[in-house]
């Protein structure tokens, strides 16, 4: 079977993917693409829509982490990503649902504003990328594609302290998802994928990290995905945080 993944460095719906891929066993190519112009690539290769992930398999041009994982349960049923059991499903594709619109968009947000601070980090995300240009000159030459993603993303400052106090909410959300069974079962379903890999970007915030990572959110998302790239020292201001150390020390 012939697969061809197209990613941005550090997204996480196209970790979600490759990990899917993975637990499908499911070989893959993956071609790596600068944020913006992937999406003159996509749409140039004619995919149904110019987000990353987009993935060409068995023939098919798919793009939408939702519609990808949905096509890999008919492409390479084993292990499947959702249940057969109608309740049970139902529940993972809510999970799913609220893992893509939800927690992926924010986190997106809260990156995009940390870059803008300080793009410093955004070398640490491209590590083991193969972008065609060196990773120096395409972080020197970031600007206009950081100003690109602020617009396409809708990232305001205040957006970005909403989602920050959401947070300690949404991961009160996730840990009762695992504690109901709807994930964090033996065999991960599309959602935990989903979620993990969005916690997981979150994680590379140093910001962020430690209200993440000691809750069973954070360990489904370090199981899940335990190797990611990024790493963005403290950035965010202190007291758009206060949400999260409230939440840590309750
Ligand atoms: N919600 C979509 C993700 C869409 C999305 O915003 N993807 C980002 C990467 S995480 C992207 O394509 N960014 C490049 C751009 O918009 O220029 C999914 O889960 O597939």
């Amino acid at each position: 079977m012939e697969a061809t993944l197209y990613v941005i460095p550090g997204s996480h719906p196209a970790t979600a993917v490759r990990r899917m891929l993975e637990a499908k066993g499911v070989d893959y190519k993956r071609v790596d693409l600068m944020p913006v112009i992937s999406r003159a690539v996509l749409k140039a290769l004619r995919f149904p829509g110019i987000t990353i992930p987009s993935l060409r398999i068995d023939g098919r041009k798919l793009t939408g982490s939702r519609e990808i994982s949905r096509a890999l349960d008919e492409i390479a049923p084993e292990p499947p990503l959702f249940p057969d059991d109608p309740s049970k499903r139902a529940a993972v594709e809510e999970a799913e649902l609220w893992g893509e619109k939800v927690l992926a968009d924010a986190v997106r947000r809260i990156l995009w504003n940390a870059v803008k601070r300080d793009k410093k980090p955004l070398r640490s995300y491209a590590e083991g990328s193969r972008l065609g240009i060196p990773i120096g000159l395409a972080v020197a030459t970031a600007a206009p594609i950081i100003a690109a993603e602020l617009r396409i993303n809708g990232v305001t400052d205040e957006a970005v302290r909403a989602d920050l106090a959401n947070l300690p909410g949404w991961l009160d959300e996730v840990d009762a998802w695992i504690a109901d069974g709807t994930l964090g079962g033996e065999v991960p379903n599309a959602a935990d994928f989903q979620i993990a890999a969005g916690l997981r970007l979150a994680m590379t915030l140093q910001d962020l990290r430690p209200a993440i990572e000691a809750r069973p959110a954070g360990e489904l998302a370090l199981r899940l995905v335990p190797d990611f790239p990024g790493d963005a020292p403290p950035i965010l201001p202190a007291e758009w945080l206060e949400p999260l150390r409230a939440g840590a020390s309750a």
